[in-house]
């Protein structure tokens, strides 16, 4: 399986993350990538690819001009405001009692386009967010020429961003962004798996109408965790999507036992729904030592994961998300993508 990955993604790297009441160094960093990428040259995955720039129209299919024009000219207006010695982070946000409505100063834009304060914008944010979406894009090309599976690399992450809001350390969707293009090149079914431990709310946001795009996620109770706004097992889709979204959450402390049966009902509906393509959003903060999640999945619990989806005999590509424990990321995402090769 080839792995899409460019340079311009190790750019972005935030200083801080807000957590804790407080300021602390951010755990979505570039050595992710390069531990995951260290370790797929390891065991002989397959080339490593540089992605193609597919330019602003695939991004325009997902998420709203005024957000993209947003996030390219951000650093720029938080220089020009704050100076450049500290990342860009919102404080004010358009809740209930206030209005949404788009303000000039880049501090209101900053809450306007956010759902959160933990995800950083810096100098290098929109070099790396459009090369990790154009590394999602290129990989979902690997998949339109014909090859059975693709490895997108993408950092930073994507899962979470909504149609006009970053968050939980993402910017665009990469998923989305993939699932979107694949589907306008001609598949006529596509399902996006999310086996992240958080919910892709962005993610089901993008298709929630939509019946030719099937979101299915496995995470951690919205009760317990973040993003704790979206990802309760009652959200089914709407209108015509009604039926075509599936949440599957499930409680702190799960280990494989409880994973398994989840994945058995996400594949088994993807069987049902009979795709041309499967996207996965693959985060393996679902390991026992993640620093921020709380899930017990252990190393050999991965190829599993990957042996499981290979069994659906669909055309698949895997789009990097979360995953934290720094050291046994590598091993761990590494390890979906040889168990699905070796099934
Ligand atoms: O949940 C956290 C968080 C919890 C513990 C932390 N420690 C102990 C260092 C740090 C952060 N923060 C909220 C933002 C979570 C974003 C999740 C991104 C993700 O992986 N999505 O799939
Ligand atoms: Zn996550």
């Amino acid at each position: 399986m080839n792995i899409v990955f460019s340079d311009e993604q190790r750019l972005h790297h935030g200083r801080g993350e807000l957590g804790d009441g407080r300021l602390m160094p951010v755990v979505e960093m570039p050595r992710r990538a390069e531990m995951i990428l260290a370790r797929a040259r390891e065991v002989g995955l397959g080339e490593v690819i540089a992605p193609e720039d597919y330019g602003r129209a695939p991004l325009e299919a997902v998420h709203a001009p005024d957000y993209l024009d947003f996030l390219e000219t951000a650093w720029n207006d938080w220089e020009a405001e704050h100076g450049g010695e500290h990342d860009a982070l919102p404080l004010i946000w358009p809740v209930r009692s206030l209005r949404n409505v788009p303000p000039d100063h880049i501090d209101g834009r900053l809450g306007y386009y956010a759902l959160g304060a933990t995800t950083p914008i810096t100098a290098h944010t929109w070099r790396s967010a459009t090369a990790s979406a154009n590394t999602a894009l290129s990989a979902a090309a690997l998949l339109a020429e014909g090859e059975r599976a693709a490895f997108a690399l993408c950092r930073p992450p994507g899962h979470h961003a909504t149609r006009d809001q970053l968050g939980g350390y993402c910017f665009l969707n990469n998923a989305a962004i993939a699932a979107e293009w694949l589907r306008e090149r001609g598949s006529a079914r596509v399902a996006v798996l999310d086996v992240d431990y958080h919910h892709g709310n962005g993610t089901q946001a993008i298709f929630y109408d939509r019946p030719d795009v099937l979101f299915i996620s496995t995470h951690a109770d919205p009760r317990q965790e973040f993003p704790y706004f979206l990802g309760y097992s009652d959200e089914c889709g709407a209108g015509a999507g009604e039926g075509f979204n599936l949440n599957l959450p499930l409680a702190w402390g799960s280990d494989w036992t409880a994973f398994a049966p989840a994945l058995e009902a996400a594949t088994s509906r993807i069987a049902d729904f009979a795709p041309e393509v499967l996207v996965v959003s693959l985060g393996v903060d679902t390991f026992e030592r993640d620093p921020i999640s709380r899930f017990k999945l252990t190393s050999d619990a991965f190829p599993r994961v990957g042996a499981k989806l290979a069994a659906l005999g669909l055309p698949t590509l895997f789009v990097m998300e979360g995953g934290y424990a720094v050291e046994e990321v590598g091993v761990n995402a590494v390890g979906v993508l040889t168990g699905f090769e070796d099934a």
